[in-house]
This record gives C-alpha cells, structure tokens and sequence, in this order.
C-alpha cells in the first residue's frame, strides 16, 4: 500500500490543468473515478478534462450526465493540445501505458506530472512521477474515497458520492467479489448518506442489458465445454458471434464473472476472438493461482483473475492449449476426473 496523500494533494494544490485518462474499454470503477476526480477537482478551481481511448459503454453512459467524457479519437488535434498542454495528467484503474492505448505516446510525450491511482498490481513505480496505490482495494472508487474525503469531505457532494458508489459497486460484483470488506459497506453507507440511492444506481446498470447481449451470452453458454470432472469451464465468443448480434467486446463483460457462478468449478477462461489476436479472462477460486498461469501467455492479474492476449492464433487451438497447459501447471491428475468435453 502506498498512499502519497499528501504529496499527491501538494501536486493538485499547485497546479491548475489537469487531464484524466483510464484504460481502454473503460468499466464501472474506471468511469466512475474518473468522474468523481474530475468532481472533485472541478470543485478546487482546476481546469480538467476527462479523455479516454475508448468512448463508455452504454449502461454507463448516465454517469456522464455533464456530457464531460472526451474520446481521443474524435478530435485528436485538440486533444493532444490539452494533453501537452496539463500540468497533470492523471491515469487511474491501471498502471500500465499499454492500457491507455491509442494515448500512450501523447501522454508520454506530455511534460504533465504523471500520477497513477490504482489498486491493481504490477506498477513500475518510475513510470510515474507519483502514485496511490493499494492492492487490497476492491475498487480505484475506494481508494479515491479516502484521498477526497482525506482533503476535506465537503468535496464528496452528490456527484462525487454517486461515481464513486458506482465504481465500488460494480468492481465489487455488487459487494460480492473477494477484497469486499466492512470498510468497502461503511463507505458506501456514507455515500448514501450524501445522497446516492443504491436502488436506482443498480438499477440504471444492471437491468439495462441490450437483448442482443443476452442472445450473445445464451451462444456463449451453448459453447461451454468442461473438463477435469468439470471443475474447469470453458467458453468462447467468436467474432462471427459478434456479428450475427451487433454485438462487441464491450458486450463480454460480465461473462467471465457467469462461469464463475457455477458448483464445483475451479477455474475458467473465457477467450473471446478479435481480428488479430485472442483475448483470454482468466479465473479461478480459492487458492488457484491463477494469474500465475496468465503469465505463461504473457498476462497477469490477481490471485483469482487475470488476463492475456495472444497474436495471431487461431481460437479453437488456442482453447486446446489452455486446456493442456491448465492440466500440466497444476499437475491434474486422471483421479480429478475424466475430460467430458
Ligand atoms: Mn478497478
């Protein structure tokens, strides 16, 4: 954990433009933080602006109700000039450069003070010129509650309450995932206090899926393939899946969370096929390590969820090999059961 409170609230004291980004295919928590900062700093005097790589998904779309969020792409000229011309630029929900994709060299190239608020692991502490970090966090939103309300809690006003409840709730599976604790309840009990409705927030995201999602996750269903006395679970989404429902990416989330749910799995992958390469989300239960796994396809993440990109691979390959890898790693022996696939 390292929260350079001070320091961080010193950088933010002393200068005026400020630029936010996150991680491409930005979620719940990388939104909401983004919001709430920008809230928070607009309520200092600062002059900020929110720009990510990819625009935000519908069913969050509402959070922006101030129509803040820029996309790079839309006017790159102009946002190059704010991202050159910030004094701060801060990266949240990631560590890494490689996520802010289509940004990275923009951001780099930028003489802003880089700061990285995030609570997931890896950070290569020289890459920033300060950060707030806190792996035991379930959300960037948490951590966020604590810097703001650290400063002075008329910060978290109503705004600032409900993107941060939004961040929390989401990355918490709505306080179900591990690294939920009383502290992540006592939180959003205060931001309740200050105005947010937790109904309506879960509401407004949850029960506002496109049907074509839905028809998207009953083929996703209909591709579970399980192995090792199924206590391993497998499922893909193809890009031919994405255009018989005007679906994307984007659309997946949520999926590898489903395998999850069921009895007596241990772990699953869902690989979800793009027009280059292979996207694999990793998870597990318990002591399943399985970020360890991720690393041998070049990924990486937390005990019990990570991800990896793989090149140039053909899907259904790739899902054989994860099997095979997955069996040999962890040294699964024919007494796990029979492969039902
Ligand atoms: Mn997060």
């Amino acid at each position: 954990m390292d929260k350079n409170f001070t320091e961080v609230r010193n950088l933010i004291n002393g200068n005026n433009k400020i630029v936010l980004t996150t991680h491409l295919l930005p979620d719940g928590d990388a939104i909401g933080s983004e919001l709430a900062l920008y809230y928070y700093l607009l309520q200092k005097g600062k002059e900020v602006s929110i720009i990510n790589h990819n625009e935000s998904p519908d069913h969050l779309e509402f959070l922006d109700e101030d129509k803040i969020i820029r996309r790079y792409r839309d006017n790159k000229t102009e946002n190059d000039k704010i991202i050159s011309e910030a004094n701060l630029i801060f990266i949240v929900d990631t560590n890494e450069y490689a996520r802010i994709k289509t940004m990275e060299d923009s951001v780099k190239k930028s003489k802003a003070k880089k700061i990285c608020i995030d609570h997931h692991t890896g950070i290569d502490k020289n890459g920033f010129d300060n950060y707030i970090t806190d792996t035991e966090a379930p959300a960037t939103s948490e951590i966020l509650y604590d810097f703001i309300i650290s400063d002075d809690e008329k910060y978290i006003n109503k705004k600032t309450a409900d993107n941060l409840y939004a961040g929390i709730m989401t990355d918490t599976g709505s306080f179900r995932y591990p690294r939920t604790t009383k502290k992540t309840f006592l939180i959003c009990a205060d931001l309740i206090d200050r105005g947010t409705d937790p109904v309506a927030m879960y509401d407004k995201i949850y029960n506002n899926i496109p049907q074509d999602k839905i028809k998207l996750l009953a083929r996703f269903i209909d591709s579970l393939s399980f192995h090792f006395g199924k206590t391993l679970v497998v499922g893909i989404v193809t890009m031919n899946d994405f255009k018989e429902f005007h679906s994307d990416i984007k659309d997946v989330e949520g999926f590898s969370a489903f395998l999850m749910t069921m009895k007596n799995i241990n772990a699953g992958f869902l690989i979800v096929e793009l027009p280059d390469s292979c996207k694999i989300s990793f998870r597990s239960k318990g002591d399943i390590k399985i970020n360890e796994f991720a690393k041998k396809y070049g990924g990486g993440g937390h005990k019990n969820a990570a991800g990896a990109t793989v090149e140039n691979t053909d899907i259904l390959e790739l899902k054989d090999k994860l099997i095979k890898d997955y069996e040999s790693f962890f040294k699964i022996t024919e007494k796990s059961g029979m492969d039902s696939d």
